[in-house]
Protein backbone atom coordinates (compact mmCIF):
# COMPACT_ATOMS: atom_id res chain seq x y z
CA UNK A 1 0.00 0.00 0.00
CA UNK A 2 1.12 3.78 -0.87
CA UNK A 3 2.07 5.49 1.94
CA UNK A 4 1.63 9.25 2.03
CA UNK A 5 3.79 10.37 4.91
CA UNK A 6 6.91 8.23 5.90
CA UNK A 7 6.68 6.93 9.57
CA UNK A 8 7.68 9.50 12.38
CA UNK A 9 10.94 9.50 13.69
CA UNK A 10 11.43 9.51 17.42
CA UNK A 11 14.18 11.87 16.95
CA UNK A 12 13.62 15.37 18.38
CA UNK A 13 17.17 16.27 17.43
CA UNK A 14 17.69 15.51 13.60
CA UNK A 15 21.42 16.34 13.18
CA UNK A 16 22.08 12.55 12.68
CA UNK A 17 19.34 11.94 10.23
CA UNK A 18 19.90 14.90 8.57
CA UNK A 19 23.78 14.00 7.48
CA UNK A 20 22.88 10.70 6.27
CA UNK A 21 24.54 10.43 2.67
CA UNK A 22 21.85 11.13 0.04
CA UNK A 23 19.95 8.20 -0.69
CA UNK A 24 21.16 7.27 -3.86
CA UNK A 25 24.60 7.05 -2.14
CA UNK A 26 23.46 4.09 0.03
CA UNK A 27 24.32 0.83 -0.44
CA UNK A 28 21.58 -1.57 -1.08
CA UNK A 29 20.40 -3.94 1.89
CA UNK A 30 18.74 -7.12 1.84
CA UNK A 31 16.47 -8.55 4.06
CA UNK A 32 15.69 -11.94 3.27
CA UNK A 33 15.82 -14.29 5.66
CA UNK A 34 13.50 -14.98 7.54
CA UNK A 35 15.12 -14.15 11.25
CA UNK A 36 15.55 -10.61 9.49
CA UNK A 37 12.05 -9.31 9.19
CA UNK A 38 11.36 -6.32 11.51
CA UNK A 39 8.92 -4.49 12.53
CA UNK A 40 8.70 -0.78 11.77
CA UNK A 41 9.47 0.49 15.57
CA UNK A 42 12.29 -0.93 17.55
CA UNK A 43 14.36 -0.07 19.98
CA UNK A 44 17.15 -2.10 20.36
CA UNK A 45 17.59 -2.00 24.01
CA UNK A 46 14.24 -2.75 24.21
CA UNK A 47 14.88 -6.24 22.24
CA UNK A 48 18.37 -7.00 23.86
CA UNK A 49 17.12 -6.47 27.39
CA UNK A 50 13.69 -5.52 28.43
CA UNK A 51 12.24 -8.53 26.33
CA UNK A 52 14.35 -11.01 27.66
CA UNK A 53 13.76 -10.59 30.78
CA UNK A 54 10.01 -10.71 29.87
CA UNK A 55 10.87 -13.74 28.10
CA UNK A 56 12.35 -15.09 31.59
CA UNK A 57 15.70 -14.51 31.45
CA UNK A 58 15.67 -12.24 34.36
CA UNK A 59 17.02 -14.33 36.80
CA UNK A 60 19.82 -15.00 34.70
CA UNK A 61 23.25 -13.45 34.91
CA UNK A 62 23.61 -11.11 32.43
CA UNK A 63 27.12 -9.84 32.62
CA UNK A 64 30.20 -11.00 35.07
CA UNK A 65 32.82 -8.79 35.92
CA UNK A 66 35.62 -8.67 38.69
CA UNK A 67 33.75 -6.24 40.82
CA UNK A 68 30.20 -8.16 40.70
CA UNK A 69 28.04 -9.99 38.57
CA UNK A 70 24.13 -8.02 36.71
CA UNK A 71 21.60 -10.83 36.34
CA UNK A 72 19.22 -9.65 33.37
CA UNK A 73 17.18 -7.76 35.72
CA UNK A 74 19.96 -5.88 37.48
CA UNK A 75 21.15 -5.14 34.21
CA UNK A 76 18.08 -3.67 33.39
CA UNK A 77 17.33 -1.82 36.23
CA UNK A 78 20.76 -0.38 36.18
CA UNK A 79 20.47 0.82 32.84
CA UNK A 80 17.18 2.10 33.34
CA UNK A 81 18.45 4.48 36.16
CA UNK A 82 20.94 5.96 33.91
CA UNK A 83 18.48 6.56 30.96
CA UNK A 84 16.71 8.56 34.17
CA UNK A 85 19.87 10.26 34.77
CA UNK A 86 20.26 11.27 30.78
CA UNK A 87 16.41 12.31 30.70
CA UNK A 88 16.05 14.43 33.70
CA UNK A 89 19.33 15.54 35.16
CA UNK A 90 21.08 15.83 31.53
CA UNK A 91 18.59 17.23 29.65
CA UNK A 92 19.23 14.48 26.86
CA UNK A 93 16.41 14.59 23.64
CA UNK A 94 15.83 11.57 21.51
CA UNK A 95 18.87 11.86 18.89
CA UNK A 96 21.29 14.27 20.77
CA UNK A 97 24.84 12.17 20.43
CA UNK A 98 26.54 10.69 23.37
CA UNK A 99 29.71 10.03 24.05
CA UNK A 100 30.85 6.91 26.16
CA UNK A 101 34.00 6.80 27.43
CA UNK A 102 35.31 3.86 29.94
CA UNK A 103 36.93 0.71 29.58
CA UNK A 104 34.83 -2.58 28.99
CA UNK A 105 32.90 -3.11 32.65
CA UNK A 106 29.10 -3.32 33.94
CA UNK A 107 29.01 0.26 34.01
CA UNK A 108 29.65 0.81 30.69
CA UNK A 109 27.68 -1.63 28.72
CA UNK A 110 24.67 -0.39 31.64
CA UNK A 111 25.40 2.94 29.92
CA UNK A 112 25.42 1.74 26.36
CA UNK A 113 21.68 0.35 26.91
CA UNK A 114 20.70 3.58 28.70
CA UNK A 115 21.37 5.94 25.97
CA UNK A 116 19.94 3.33 23.49
CA UNK A 117 16.45 3.49 25.92
CA UNK A 118 17.01 7.12 26.13
CA UNK A 119 16.56 7.39 22.47
CA UNK A 120 20.45 8.76 22.21
CA UNK A 121 22.73 7.86 19.73
CA UNK A 122 26.11 6.24 21.21
CA UNK A 123 29.60 7.50 20.28
CA UNK A 124 31.71 4.76 21.46
CA UNK A 125 35.07 5.80 21.97
CA UNK A 126 38.49 3.69 22.70
CA UNK A 127 39.71 4.23 26.19
CA UNK A 128 43.68 4.77 24.71
CA UNK A 129 42.03 8.23 21.97
CA UNK A 130 44.14 11.17 22.96
CA UNK A 131 42.54 14.94 22.89
CA UNK A 132 43.46 15.45 19.62
CA UNK A 133 41.93 12.65 18.11
CA UNK A 134 38.77 12.79 20.55
CA UNK A 135 38.29 16.77 19.55
CA UNK A 136 37.83 15.40 16.14
CA UNK A 137 34.71 13.09 17.09
CA UNK A 138 33.49 15.22 19.41
CA UNK A 139 33.13 17.94 16.76
CA UNK A 140 32.36 15.75 13.71
CA UNK A 141 29.48 13.96 15.70
CA UNK A 142 27.95 17.24 16.91
CA UNK A 143 28.26 15.34 20.34
CA UNK A 144 26.00 17.10 23.11
CA UNK A 145 26.38 14.74 25.80
CA UNK A 146 29.35 12.58 27.44
CA UNK A 147 28.93 9.96 30.16
CA UNK A 148 32.99 8.88 31.37
CA UNK A 149 34.67 6.64 33.85
CA UNK A 150 36.07 9.28 35.90
CA UNK A 151 39.95 7.40 35.49
CA UNK A 152 38.98 8.47 31.53
CA UNK A 153 38.66 12.24 32.55
CA UNK A 154 41.90 13.64 31.65
CA UNK A 155 41.93 13.65 27.47
CA UNK A 156 38.62 14.75 27.61
CA UNK A 157 38.64 17.89 29.65
CA UNK A 158 41.41 18.69 27.40
CA UNK A 159 39.08 18.42 24.30
CA UNK A 160 36.15 21.07 25.78
CA UNK A 161 37.59 24.38 25.42
CA UNK A 162 37.42 23.31 21.65
CA UNK A 163 34.25 21.57 21.65
CA UNK A 164 31.65 24.01 21.68
CA UNK A 165 28.52 21.48 21.66
CA UNK A 166 29.38 19.06 24.38
CA UNK A 167 27.78 20.85 27.62
CA UNK A 168 27.02 18.06 29.39
CA UNK A 169 29.26 15.64 31.49
CA UNK A 170 28.61 12.93 33.94
CA UNK A 171 31.58 10.79 35.42
CA UNK A 172 31.06 7.39 37.07
CA UNK A 173 34.03 6.03 40.02
CA UNK A 174 33.79 8.82 40.93
CA UNK A 175 31.97 9.80 44.77
CA UNK A 176 30.76 13.23 44.58
CA UNK A 177 27.03 14.37 44.58
CA UNK A 178 26.97 15.30 40.84
CA UNK A 179 28.61 11.58 39.44
CA UNK A 180 26.34 9.35 37.49
CA UNK A 181 26.43 6.56 39.67
CA UNK A 182 24.99 8.55 42.59
CA UNK A 183 22.28 10.05 40.83
CA UNK A 184 21.71 6.86 39.21
CA UNK A 185 21.29 5.27 42.53
CA UNK A 186 18.06 8.18 43.18
CA UNK A 187 16.24 7.25 40.63
CA UNK A 188 13.52 4.39 40.08
CA UNK A 189 14.13 0.99 37.94
CA UNK A 190 11.72 1.21 35.62
CA UNK A 191 11.79 3.48 32.70
CA UNK A 192 9.82 3.59 29.30
CA UNK A 193 11.95 3.57 26.72
CA UNK A 194 11.44 5.75 23.84
CA UNK A 195 9.42 3.95 20.98
CA UNK A 196 12.14 4.60 18.35
CA UNK A 197 11.84 3.50 14.13
CA UNK A 198 13.73 0.50 13.25
CA UNK A 199 15.66 2.96 10.54
CA UNK A 200 16.31 6.10 13.60
CA UNK A 201 20.09 5.97 14.50
CA UNK A 202 21.42 4.62 17.41
CA UNK A 203 25.06 4.68 17.07
CA UNK A 204 27.54 6.48 14.97
CA UNK A 205 30.91 3.81 14.93
CA UNK A 206 34.20 6.26 14.11
CA UNK A 207 36.96 4.06 12.05
CA UNK A 208 40.26 5.95 10.95
CA UNK A 209 40.54 5.91 7.14
CA UNK A 210 43.55 6.10 5.23
CA UNK A 211 44.51 9.61 5.39
CA UNK A 212 43.61 9.72 9.26
CA UNK A 213 40.59 12.04 9.20
CA UNK A 214 37.82 9.51 11.25
CA UNK A 215 34.80 8.31 9.63
CA UNK A 216 31.91 8.35 11.04
CA UNK A 217 29.44 5.27 10.10
CA UNK A 218 25.95 5.54 11.32
CA UNK A 219 24.24 2.76 12.38
CA UNK A 220 20.19 2.31 12.92
CA UNK A 221 18.58 0.15 15.80
CA UNK A 222 17.89 -2.13 13.39
CA UNK A 223 21.36 -3.12 12.32
CA UNK A 224 22.26 -3.66 15.89
CA UNK A 225 19.93 -6.54 16.11
CA UNK A 226 20.47 -7.56 12.32
CA UNK A 227 24.48 -8.07 13.35
CA UNK A 228 23.45 -10.68 16.37
CA UNK A 229 20.76 -12.45 13.69
CA UNK A 230 23.40 -13.27 11.52
CA UNK A 231 27.00 -13.95 12.08
CA UNK A 232 25.92 -15.58 15.64
CA UNK A 233 23.06 -17.54 14.41
CA UNK A 234 24.80 -18.50 11.46
CA UNK A 235 28.42 -19.40 12.26
CA UNK A 236 28.75 -19.49 16.43
CA UNK A 237 25.58 -20.97 17.31
CA UNK A 238 25.28 -19.97 21.29
CA UNK A 239 23.41 -21.11 23.67
CA UNK A 240 21.63 -19.29 26.98
CA UNK A 241 24.39 -21.35 28.74
CA UNK A 242 27.32 -19.66 26.93
CA UNK A 243 29.04 -17.30 28.56
CA UNK A 244 31.15 -14.74 26.32
CA UNK A 245 34.49 -13.53 27.00
CA UNK A 246 37.54 -11.17 24.63
CA UNK A 247 39.21 -8.10 24.66
CA UNK A 248 38.03 -6.09 21.92
CA UNK A 249 36.67 -2.33 23.23
CA UNK A 250 32.63 -1.77 23.60
CA UNK A 251 33.73 1.32 21.06
CA UNK A 252 34.61 -1.15 18.73
CA UNK A 253 32.12 -2.79 16.78
CA UNK A 254 34.07 -6.38 16.96
CA UNK A 255 33.32 -5.83 21.04
CA UNK A 256 30.25 -4.21 21.37
CA UNK A 257 28.46 -7.36 18.83
CA UNK A 258 30.91 -10.05 21.11
CA UNK A 259 30.80 -9.04 24.13
CA UNK A 260 27.21 -7.08 24.55
CA UNK A 261 24.77 -7.48 21.94
CA UNK A 262 25.45 -10.98 21.11
CA UNK A 263 25.00 -12.35 24.46
CA UNK A 264 22.07 -10.51 25.34
CA UNK A 265 20.25 -11.79 22.08
CA UNK A 266 20.41 -15.44 23.45
CA UNK A 267 20.10 -15.05 26.65
CA UNK A 268 23.81 -15.69 27.25
CA UNK A 269 25.89 -13.59 29.28
CA UNK A 270 29.32 -11.75 28.99
CA UNK A 271 32.77 -11.28 31.30
CA UNK A 272 33.61 -7.65 30.96
CA UNK A 273 37.35 -7.33 32.31
CA UNK A 274 39.17 -3.82 31.42
CA UNK A 275 42.52 -4.93 30.81
CA UNK A 276 43.54 -8.32 29.81
CA UNK A 277 47.09 -9.57 28.81
CA UNK A 278 47.49 -13.17 27.78
CA UNK A 279 48.48 -14.40 31.26
CA UNK A 280 45.08 -12.68 32.46
CA UNK A 281 43.24 -13.85 30.00
CA UNK A 282 43.58 -17.34 29.96
CA UNK A 283 42.97 -16.75 34.15
CA UNK A 284 39.89 -15.25 33.79
CA UNK A 285 38.46 -17.73 31.07
CA UNK A 286 38.84 -20.48 33.63
CA UNK A 287 37.79 -18.46 36.96
CA UNK A 288 34.06 -17.53 34.54
CA UNK A 289 34.32 -20.46 32.80
CA UNK A 290 33.84 -18.77 29.77
CA UNK A 291 32.85 -20.57 26.93
CA UNK A 292 33.30 -18.12 23.86
CA UNK A 293 36.04 -16.21 23.72
CA UNK A 294 36.46 -13.15 20.99
CA UNK A 295 39.68 -11.31 20.12
CA UNK A 296 42.23 -10.89 17.39
CA UNK A 297 45.06 -13.01 15.52
CA UNK A 298 47.86 -11.81 17.81
CA UNK A 299 46.01 -12.82 20.93
CA UNK A 300 45.73 -16.67 19.87
CA UNK A 301 48.90 -16.67 19.13
CA UNK A 302 50.02 -15.58 22.57
CA UNK A 303 47.78 -17.98 24.11
CA UNK A 304 48.68 -20.69 22.20
CA UNK A 305 52.15 -20.49 23.69
CA UNK A 306 50.71 -20.12 27.26
CA UNK A 307 48.04 -22.80 27.44
CA UNK A 308 47.79 -25.67 29.72
CA UNK A 309 44.85 -27.79 28.49
CA UNK A 310 44.10 -29.17 31.88
CA UNK A 311 42.48 -26.18 33.23
CA UNK A 312 40.67 -24.50 30.62
CA UNK A 313 38.37 -27.39 29.21
CA UNK A 314 34.92 -24.62 29.28
CA UNK A 315 36.24 -22.65 26.40
CA UNK A 316 34.29 -24.12 23.61
CA UNK A 317 34.46 -21.54 20.15
CA UNK A 318 36.96 -18.89 19.60
CA UNK A 319 35.95 -16.14 17.08
CA UNK A 320 39.22 -14.14 15.15
CA UNK A 321 38.52 -10.65 13.58
CA UNK A 322 40.48 -7.75 12.93
CA UNK A 323 43.24 -8.75 10.72
CA UNK A 324 43.88 -11.74 8.80
CA UNK A 325 44.60 -14.74 10.52
CA UNK A 326 47.47 -16.90 9.76
CA UNK A 327 47.78 -20.52 8.94
CA UNK A 328 50.19 -20.87 11.08
CA UNK A 329 48.19 -18.81 13.95
CA UNK A 330 45.21 -21.06 13.23
CA UNK A 331 47.57 -24.20 13.11
CA UNK A 332 49.45 -23.34 16.22
CA UNK A 333 46.27 -22.29 18.66
CA UNK A 334 44.29 -26.00 17.71
CA UNK A 335 47.78 -27.74 18.77
CA UNK A 336 47.34 -25.97 22.50
CA UNK A 337 43.74 -26.09 22.88
CA UNK A 338 42.19 -28.19 19.92
CA UNK A 339 39.83 -25.31 18.81
CA UNK A 340 39.33 -24.26 15.45
CA UNK A 341 39.21 -20.66 15.32
CA UNK A 342 36.72 -19.15 13.55
CA UNK A 343 38.11 -16.55 11.17
CA UNK A 344 35.52 -13.36 10.25
CA UNK A 345 35.90 -10.70 8.10
CA UNK A 346 33.82 -7.51 10.10
CA UNK A 347 33.75 -4.14 9.32
CA UNK A 348 32.90 -0.75 10.76
CA UNK A 349 30.84 0.46 8.02
CA UNK A 350 29.06 -2.93 7.72
CA UNK A 351 28.13 -3.02 11.63
CA UNK A 352 30.12 -6.75 12.22
CA UNK A 353 31.22 -10.06 10.55
CA UNK A 354 29.92 -10.69 6.70
CA UNK A 355 32.36 -13.35 5.60
CA UNK A 356 33.31 -16.31 7.84
CA UNK A 357 32.86 -20.34 8.50
CA UNK A 358 31.51 -22.68 11.11
CA UNK A 359 34.47 -24.10 12.69
CA UNK A 360 33.75 -27.39 11.08
CA UNK A 361 33.54 -26.04 7.78
CA UNK A 362 37.19 -24.33 8.03
CA UNK A 363 39.35 -23.85 5.08
CA UNK A 364 42.81 -23.49 5.74
CA UNK A 365 44.21 -19.88 4.76
CA UNK A 366 40.48 -18.95 3.93
CA UNK A 367 38.28 -16.54 5.92
CA UNK A 368 35.07 -18.25 4.66
CA UNK A 369 32.45 -17.62 2.79
CA UNK A 370 29.54 -14.96 2.65
CA UNK A 371 27.10 -16.02 5.45
CA UNK A 372 23.62 -16.14 5.23
CA UNK A 373 21.86 -12.60 5.04
CA UNK A 374 25.14 -11.60 2.85
CA UNK A 375 26.60 -11.99 -0.63
CA UNK A 376 29.83 -11.58 -1.65
CA UNK A 377 31.59 -11.05 -4.82
CA UNK A 378 35.66 -10.29 -5.93
CA UNK A 379 35.49 -7.50 -8.56
CA UNK A 380 37.71 -6.41 -11.47
CA UNK A 381 39.34 -2.86 -12.14
CA UNK A 382 36.27 -2.56 -14.43
CA UNK A 383 33.93 -3.35 -11.57
CA UNK A 384 33.08 -7.07 -13.31
CA UNK A 385 32.57 -10.19 -11.07
CA UNK A 386 36.41 -11.95 -11.33
CA UNK A 387 36.67 -15.21 -12.54
CA UNK A 388 37.41 -17.63 -9.08
CA UNK A 389 40.87 -17.61 -8.35
CA UNK A 390 41.53 -14.13 -10.20
CA UNK A 391 42.56 -11.18 -7.24
CA UNK A 392 40.09 -8.36 -6.85
CA UNK A 393 38.62 -5.91 -4.54
CA UNK A 394 36.01 -7.51 -2.29
CA UNK A 395 32.34 -6.33 -2.07
CA UNK A 396 29.45 -7.33 -0.04
CA UNK A 397 26.08 -6.41 0.53
CA UNK A 398 23.31 -7.53 3.20
CA UNK A 399 21.17 -6.23 6.07
CA UNK A 400 23.66 -3.61 7.07
CA UNK A 401 26.04 -1.92 5.13
CA UNK A 402 27.97 1.72 4.73
CA UNK A 403 26.64 5.49 5.44
CA UNK A 404 29.11 7.95 6.78
CA UNK A 405 28.34 10.76 8.59
CA UNK A 406 28.73 13.83 6.49
CA UNK A 407 31.46 12.78 4.28
CA UNK A 408 32.66 12.71 1.08
CA UNK A 409 34.00 8.76 1.33
CA UNK A 410 30.48 7.56 1.11
CA UNK A 411 31.77 7.35 -2.52
CA UNK A 412 34.53 5.23 -2.06
CA UNK A 413 32.62 2.60 0.20
CA UNK A 414 29.73 2.10 -1.95
CA UNK A 415 29.72 1.63 -5.74
CA UNK A 416 26.84 4.19 -6.88
CA UNK A 417 26.44 3.13 -10.38
CA UNK A 418 26.64 0.07 -12.69
CA UNK A 419 26.12 -3.53 -12.47
CA UNK A 420 27.27 -3.62 -8.82
CA UNK A 421 25.67 -0.33 -7.62
CA UNK A 422 24.66 -0.53 -3.98
CA UNK A 423 27.62 -3.33 -3.00
CA UNK A 424 30.16 -2.04 -0.31
CA UNK A 425 33.87 -2.16 -0.99
CA UNK A 426 35.13 -2.77 1.97
CA UNK A 427 39.21 -1.33 0.71
CA UNK A 428 40.53 -5.66 0.93
CA UNK A 429 41.96 -7.53 -2.14
CA UNK A 430 40.48 -11.08 -1.94
CA UNK A 431 40.11 -14.22 -4.17
CA UNK A 432 37.10 -16.18 -4.71
CA UNK A 433 38.39 -20.22 -5.18
CA UNK A 434 35.93 -22.67 -7.03
CA UNK A 435 34.25 -23.56 -3.66
CA UNK A 436 33.19 -19.72 -3.30
CA UNK A 437 35.51 -19.61 -0.07
CA UNK A 438 36.91 -16.09 0.26
CA UNK A 439 40.51 -15.99 0.35
CA UNK A 440 42.57 -12.39 2.30
CA UNK A 441 45.58 -11.01 0.16
CA UNK A 442 46.01 -7.60 1.57
CA UNK A 443 44.42 -3.92 2.09
CA UNK A 444 43.94 -2.01 -1.04
CA UNK A 445 45.26 0.92 0.58
CA UNK A 446 47.58 2.34 2.88
CA UNK A 447 46.00 1.68 6.13
CA UNK A 448 48.25 -0.28 8.23
CA UNK A 449 46.58 -3.13 10.45
CA UNK A 450 48.56 -3.84 13.85
CA UNK A 451 47.42 -6.36 16.28
CA UNK A 452 44.13 -5.96 15.05
CA UNK A 453 44.24 -2.04 15.66
CA UNK A 454 43.71 0.24 12.05
CA UNK A 455 46.36 2.49 12.26
CA UNK A 456 46.84 5.35 9.43
CA UNK A 457 50.36 6.20 8.35
CA UNK A 458 49.84 9.78 7.65
CA UNK A 459 48.46 10.04 11.25
CA UNK A 460 51.07 8.74 12.39
CA UNK A 461 53.51 11.01 10.36
CA UNK A 462 51.97 13.96 11.38
CA UNK A 463 52.98 13.64 14.83
CA UNK A 464 56.59 12.57 14.32
CA UNK A 465 56.38 15.56 12.22
CA UNK A 466 56.13 17.67 15.32
CA UNK A 467 59.09 15.96 16.50
CA UNK A 468 62.18 19.24 16.54
CA UNK A 469 64.70 16.06 14.71
CA UNK A 470 62.39 15.19 11.73
CA UNK A 471 62.42 16.90 8.35
CA UNK A 472 60.32 14.41 6.75
CA UNK A 473 58.78 11.60 6.99
CA UNK A 474 56.65 8.59 5.99
CA UNK A 475 55.58 5.49 7.35
CA UNK A 476 54.10 2.68 6.65
CA UNK A 477 53.41 -1.33 7.78
CA UNK A 478 55.95 -3.51 7.62
CA UNK A 479 55.51 -7.08 8.30
CA UNK A 480 55.79 -9.11 11.79
CA UNK A 481 55.35 -12.60 12.17
CA UNK A 482 53.54 -11.60 15.91
CA UNK A 483 51.39 -8.53 14.92
CA UNK A 484 50.63 -9.13 11.42
CA UNK A 485 51.95 -5.63 10.81
CA UNK A 486 53.89 -3.62 12.31
CA UNK A 487 54.12 0.82 12.06
CA UNK A 488 57.44 1.47 11.00
CA UNK A 489 58.79 5.21 10.31
CA UNK A 490 61.28 6.00 7.56
CA UNK A 491 62.70 9.51 9.05
CA UNK A 492 64.94 12.33 7.36
CA UNK A 493 66.90 13.87 10.11
CA UNK A 494 66.86 17.90 10.59
CA UNK A 495 71.26 19.27 10.07
CA UNK A 496 72.76 18.86 12.77
CA UNK A 497 70.78 15.73 14.48
CA UNK A 498 72.29 12.07 14.91
CA UNK A 499 70.24 9.03 14.07
CA UNK A 500 70.88 7.04 16.81
CA UNK A 501 68.41 4.80 19.86
CA UNK A 502 68.52 7.47 22.07
CA UNK A 503 66.67 9.28 19.30
CA UNK A 504 64.46 6.69 18.19
CA UNK A 505 63.28 6.12 21.78
CA UNK A 506 62.71 10.01 22.26
CA UNK A 507 60.83 9.68 18.96
CA UNK A 508 58.34 7.18 19.92
CA UNK A 509 57.74 8.60 23.49
CA UNK A 510 56.74 11.87 21.25
CA UNK A 511 53.84 9.64 18.99
CA UNK A 512 52.59 7.87 22.08
CA UNK A 513 52.12 11.49 23.79
CA UNK A 514 50.63 12.93 21.00
CA UNK A 515 48.11 10.30 19.78
CA UNK A 516 47.20 7.17 21.27
CA UNK A 517 50.04 5.28 22.12
CA UNK A 518 49.17 1.97 19.90
CA UNK A 519 49.79 3.67 16.99
CA UNK A 520 53.32 4.81 17.52
CA UNK A 521 56.46 3.33 15.09
CA UNK A 522 57.70 0.37 16.59
CA UNK A 523 60.84 0.84 13.65
CA UNK A 524 62.28 4.04 13.20
CA UNK A 525 65.21 4.18 10.30
CA UNK A 526 66.61 6.99 9.03
CA UNK A 527 67.34 7.79 6.04
CA UNK A 528 68.59 10.11 3.34
CA UNK A 529 65.32 11.07 1.32
CA UNK A 530 62.07 9.88 0.70
CA UNK A 531 61.26 8.78 -2.96
CA UNK A 532 58.73 11.60 -4.37
CA UNK A 533 57.10 12.25 -7.77
CA UNK A 534 57.34 14.85 -9.30
CA UNK A 535 54.66 16.76 -7.91
CA UNK A 536 56.22 15.80 -4.41
CA UNK A 537 53.96 12.88 -3.55
CA UNK A 538 55.38 10.29 -1.44
CA UNK A 539 55.45 6.99 -3.33
CA UNK A 540 54.70 4.30 -0.58
CA UNK A 541 54.60 1.32 -2.25
CA UNK A 542 58.84 2.11 -3.05
CA UNK A 543 59.33 1.99 0.56
CA UNK A 544 56.79 -1.17 1.52
CA UNK A 545 59.63 -2.92 -1.41
CA UNK A 546 62.17 -4.93 0.39
CA UNK A 547 65.57 -3.35 -0.14
C1 LIG B 1 40.34 -6.01 8.12
C2 LIG B 1 40.25 -8.50 8.25
C3 LIG B 1 41.31 -10.18 7.09
C4 LIG B 1 39.85 -5.80 6.70
C5 LIG B 1 35.72 -5.55 12.52
C6 LIG B 1 34.85 -7.74 12.98
O1 LIG B 1 37.98 -5.13 11.88
C7 LIG B 1 36.83 -4.70 11.97
O2 LIG B 1 36.50 -3.43 11.56
P1 LIG B 1 37.48 -2.25 11.11
O3 LIG B 1 36.64 -1.18 10.56
O4 LIG B 1 38.42 -2.87 9.96
C8 LIG B 1 37.88 -3.48 8.82
C9 LIG B 1 39.01 -4.08 8.02
O5 LIG B 1 39.83 -4.91 8.87
N1 LIG B 1 39.84 -7.28 8.67
C10 LIG B 1 38.95 -7.45 9.66
N2 LIG B 1 38.78 -8.76 9.91
C11 LIG B 1 39.57 -9.44 9.04
N3 LIG B 1 41.11 -8.86 7.30
N4 LIG B 1 40.69 -11.14 7.82
C12 LIG B 1 39.83 -10.83 8.80
N5 LIG B 1 39.23 -11.78 9.52
O6 LIG B 1 40.82 -5.06 6.02
C13 LIG B 1 38.58 -5.00 6.90
O7 LIG B 1 38.19 -4.28 5.75
O8 LIG B 1 38.41 -1.89 12.22
C14 LIG B 1 35.86 -6.94 12.52
C15 LIG B 1 33.69 -7.21 13.46
C16 LIG B 1 33.52 -5.84 13.49
C17 LIG B 1 34.54 -5.01 13.01
N6 LIG B 1 34.36 -3.66 13.07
Amino acid sequence: MHRATSPASAHRDTFARDHLPPRAQWPEFCFDLPELQYPERMNCATVLLDDMVHAGHGERIAIHAPEGKYSYVQLLALANQIAHVLVSDMGLQAGNRVLLRGANNPMMAACWLAVFKAGGICVGSMPLLRAKELTEIINKAQITHALCDQRLAVELKLCLPNCPTLQTIRYWNDDSSESLDFLAQGKESQFKNVDTLAEDVALIAFTSGTTGKPKGTVHFHRDVIAMCDCFPRSCLKPTPDDIFIGTPPLAFTFGLGGLLCFPLRFGASSVLIEKLTPETLLAAIQKFQASILFTAPTMYRALAGLWQTDDLTSLKKCVSAGEALPDATRQLFKQASGIEIIDGIGATEMMHIFISHEPEHVKRGATGHAIPGYSAAVLDENGERCAPGQIGRLAVKGPTGCRYLADERQKDYVISEGKMRGWNVTGDAYVMDMDGYFIYQARTDDMIISSGYNIAGPEVEGALLGHPAVAECAVIGAPDAERGMIVKAMVVLRAGFEGNDALRKTMQEHVKSSIAPYKYPRDIEFVAALPRTETGKLQRFKLRRPS
